[in-house]
């Protein structure tokens, strides 16, 4: 162990006491070379012009050749029209004298291209059209304008931002510090360029040896008419996103930050290099796939009162009409960027989906309640917290072990004194349908005696270090080595470990966590890998593809469970690292949050940022990860995770133990609660994500999702929507009896007792301990589950209730998906889409899909009409197997501002059936 390796275990042994993060350890934009050379840039006029001579169109693309007349470099643009409204472009350099790196693992396999035509050519350039949109390419200096129909949505190269580092020889010695090819930074104004950093970098005692030199491209984008700019998770900051003037860009590089800080753009754990433009008339996107380290700064005009001593993309631009417009900067790879063009929020989500892929509908497990904590310590603890959860009335579907359940962090191995029957201990919790997720990280004890150590050391699957030797770096098991996640070998051989043979004590209700997978390096440059290391068979750097490299674990960890069932089971994981396509294969969590009111507040814009860039299964630690929340901290956190896409508690290994019935009772019963509500709504949560799967729209939403005009709501983090149907305001603060929530246009009704709250307006309403600021929207139909049992799978053949909330025009409705909740049956007709409608006093169930096919045993139990006026005379059930039948009903008129209720008892009606209910 060398002294940095002490240095950092000492200092891991005395820091949890401290919440904050050490920034020194992590770069700022100056420290960075290449992206202070972007952001020094003044912008202007672009130095890129292309040839209107070089261009060809084929039936794909438009290609054409763009020089740099500052310094000769010639580069290709190809233009892309695709499917629904999306244009890609692609800027790479001619001649480049190696290749550059392209990443083939985020995009959907066969993207559709669109018809279109190159129309108005002319010495200023050229016209794409395709049905909905076009391109206007302006040849010199180069800019393109994407339009939606008639309207200018997004503008690249605008600011004249456009700075392509070429590949070029590494000059002598004495050169260095020169541009070789004389090439002067783009912009109008020839600024003297910091030459430091382009072949060498050093960081905290770290060199980057940069062989390859300085190959960084860079772009700006503006948003026209917008104001609000979303997306490019993973940071805890604000949903709208803010100006950078007066602080770095925002950072996306996969990091591994200890006790992360609010309310900054640092990087931190995933990074999703999407963003998304919301207007009143125009929602529009932009995918900037690269997988390299990357900065994007953002300036709003013309409301930008932004000080900041920065010249370069603050300084200028100044726009009369309002625009966002932003600065994407990568250290290396090509521009290759896809514009979304709307024109509305749901057809961004659909068209970001058609590139990356939908969230796959996650077994129903997967979307109940998790227990974890770091660490469940032997088999005697799992068996006693899982017989409390029975004992206190409490329902749980999942059970997590940490690291500590592993012989000596050595994955896929468990500790023979704390867990000697894994087998029998699984089958203990699924007996009452509850699962095991166990932990697997990606760094390798380096002992020969470790069978998967060996297995991928003998087949030589491991990164390397530049000189070629196996890279050494210290994680938890101490001295790891980590695979070349590049290598189809080094795949293979991991997905075949989560065979039952070969994972020993694993079963099919087995379920994985993939932790410290930026990677987590403790002692590498800003505890990650250092970029300049090799993935031998990709033959590239660690730096062109640092922020996949986790995703590459992940997704080979959902094709390790999907076989290990030969494709007929839904795989379920956690990462913690993430790229754009994550959601095809995980869910993700908000990584190491701490037991703090500020950190349950930023959960909802970060998980908000998720979810409108695709990945739309996440969470964060319930409680807080560090410290010891208090018991109204611990409450309110699981009021809100109750409506949150991906609900589990969590906590650090020096923390106290927090399971609920740790509480007095009346804690503990607001913690029942909370977790019973989330079980009631299973069937909500569970079709949005067959929803979510078939279209692209986020379960958690923002409001501007569905209310599209709703100007007021466009700046709101604090509050959220599930689906359509419900607007959720979680209480963030402490000692807080009342919220003050902001209800979109429309009619409102309090899931709990009714209460009428008519928007666009702010209420202030009630927030005592036990209330979760919950509201059904008047034209929303629910689906619920109200007899709650003590895991999901318990409750699959129950029957439902139908929660109708009608709108002023007193109608309502609503959808419902049913399949057998963890096969991959659905995806050949095994199940049931209902639409579900109230109009004209008739409430209808019909198959919105009828060739969907799935024999429910539920039945319809309970229908609660919100809002109806008076009560109705007679109420009649018709359906092909009960004929016309009489129900019984109450009648409960709403005291002063509650809205009415007609219960409806026992249809009795089966789910897989058409019917209808008739108010006479
Ligand atoms: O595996 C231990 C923890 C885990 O509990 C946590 O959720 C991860 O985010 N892990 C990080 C490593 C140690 C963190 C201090």
């Amino acid at each position: 162990m060398d002294w940095l390796q002490r240095w950092f275990i000492v200092t891991l042994l005395f820091l949890p006491l401290v919440y904050s993060v050490d920034r020194s350890n992590f770069k700022s934009c100056q420290q960075s070379s290449f992206c202070k050379r972007h952001r020094e840039l003044k912008g202007g006029e672009s130095p890129y012009s292309l040839l209107l001579n070089s261009v060809q169109v084929s039936d794909s693309r438009v290609y054409s050749e763009v020089i740099n007349i500052h310094n000769n470099v010639m580069f290709t643009l190809e233009m892309i029209p695709m499917k629904d409204s999306i244009i890609r472009f692609k800027i790479n350099e001619k001649n480049p004298i190696r290749t550059r790196y392209e990443d083939p693992y985020a995009l959907l396999d066969n993207l559709e291209g669109e018809k279109f035509q190159v129309v108005d050519q002319s010495k200023d350039g050229f016209t794409i059209k395709t049905g909905t949109c076009k391109v206007v390419v302006i040849s010199h200096p180069l800019r393109l304008d994407f339009y939606q129909g008639e309207d200018l949505v997004v503008s690249a190269n605008a600011r004249g931002l456009l700075k392509f580092e070429h590949y070029r020889q590494k000059p002598q010695e004495h050169e260095q510090n020169e541009d070789p090819q004389g090439e002067k930074p783009a912009g109008e104004h020839e600024e003297e360029e910091d030459q430091n950093g382009l072949w060498e970098e050093t960081f905290k005692g770290h060199t980057d040896s940069k062989p390859n030199g300085p190959a960084s491209v860079g772009m700006d984008f503006s948003f026209a008419n917008s104001k609000h700019v979303y997306g490019i998770p993973e940071h805890a900051d604000a949903f709208s996103l803010k100006e950078t003037g007066s602080t770095d860009p925002y950072r996306l590089y996969n990091l591994d930050v200890f006790e992360y800080e609010l309310d900054n753009p640092m990087a931190l754990y995933g990074s999703i290099p999407v963003m998304v433009s919301h207007t009143a008339k125009h929602t529009a996107g932009i995918f900037w796939h690269n997988t390299a380290e990357t900065w994007i700064d953002i300036k709003k005009s013309p409301d930008s009162n932004v000080v900041t001593s920065i010249t370069g993309f603050f300084s200028g631009g100044e726009k009369e009409a309002p625009e966002v417009q932003t600065h994407w900067i990568s250290e290396s790879g090509v521009i290759d960027a896809f514009v979304m063009l709307g024109p509305h929020p749901m057809d961004v989500f659909r068209q970001y989906g058609s590139l990356t892929g939908n969230t796959n509908l996650p077994p129903m497990f997967a979307l109940a309640y998790h227990q974890s904590r770091w660490n469940y310590n032997d088999e005697e603890d799992v068996r006693k917290v899982h017989e409390n959860f029975d004992k206190y009335d409490i329902p749980m579907d999942v059970l997590w072990l940490d690291i500590e359940h592993t012989d000596g962090k050595r994955y896929f191995t468990w500790d023979k004194h704390k867990f000697p029957n894994p087998i029998e201990m699984t089958a203990n919790l699924t007996a009452r349908g509850r699962k095991l997720v166990t932990i697997v990280d990606p760094h390798i004890k380096r002992d020969t005696n470790y069978f998967f150590y060996k297995e991928l050391r003998d087949k030589d699957l491991y990164v390397k270090t530049k000189e070629g030797n196996e890279y050494d770096g210290w994680c938890w098991p101490g001295s790891s080595s980590y695979p070349d996640w590049t290598n189809p070998e080094a795949i293979e051989h991991y997905i075949n470990t989560y065979s039952l043979d070969r994972y020993e004590g694993s079963t099919l209700d087995t379920f994985t966590w993939n932790d410290m997978n930026e990677p987590s390096v403790f002692n590498g440059p800003e505890i990650t890998m250092q970029k300049d290391l090799l993935h031998p068979w990709a033959g590239v750097e660690h730096r062109e593809i640092h922020n996949i490299y986790g995703f590459l674990f992940h997704a080979a960890t959902y094709e390790g469970q999907r076989r290990r069932s030969a494709g007929k089971l839904r795989p379920f994981l956690l990462t913690r690292a993430a790229y754009a396509g994550s959601q095809r294969t995980t869910a993700k969590w908000t990584g190491d949050n701490t037991a703090e009111w500020g950190h349950l507040r930023i959960s909802v814009p970060m998980l908000l940022s998720h979810s409108v860039t695709g990945l739309t299964h996440i969470g964060a630690d319930i409680g807080g990860f560090f410290g010891n929340p208090d018991v109204h901290l611990l409450t309110r956190w699981y009021q809100a995770g109750a409506f949150q896409p991906f609900m589990r508690a969590h906590a650090h290994q020096e923390t106290k133990r927090r399971e609920p019935w740790l509480y007095n009772e009346s804690n503990l019963k607001i913690i029942r609660d909370a977790i019973r509500t989330r079980y009631r709504y299973l069937p909500l949560w569970y079709t949005l994500f067959y929803e979510n799967e078939m279209t692209g729209a986020p379960p958690m939403r923002p409001i501007w999702a569905n209310f599209v005009e709703d100007v007021e709501s466009f700046g709101i983090d604090n509050e959220f929507m599930v689906g359509s149907a419900l607007l959720v305001h979680p209480v963030v603060d402490h000692s807080v009896m009342t919220a003050t929530v902001y209800f979109p246009p429309g009619v409102w009704y309090d899931v709990l007792d009714y209460t009428i709250y008519n928007g666009p307006a702010s209420a202030s309403v009630q927030a005592y301990m036990d209330k979760i600021p919950v509201y059904q929207r008047g034209g929303a139909i629910v689906p619920r589950k109200d007899r709650v049992r003590r895991s999901s799978v318990l409750m699959r053949d129950d029957p439902y209730t139908l929660i109708v909330a009608l709108d002023m025009e007193d109608k309502a409705q609503g959808t419902l998906y049913i399949d057998d909740e963890h096969t991959f049956e659905y995806r050949e007709g095994k199940f049931l889409y209902l639409s579900l409608t109230y109009e004209d006093r008739i409430l209808q169930s019909r198959k919105i899909d009828p060739s969907g096919v799935y024999k429910t045993r539920s039945w319809l139990e309970r229908v609660i009409i919100i809002g109806l006026k008076e009560k109705p005379n007679k109420i009649l059930l018709n359906s092909s197997s009960m004929g016309t039948i009489e129900l019984e009903s109450s009648f409960i008129l709403g005291k002063r501002n509650q809205a009415n209720q007609l219960v409806i008892r026992k249809p009795g009606v089966n789910m897989q059936e058409e019917f209808t209910i008739t108010l006479q």
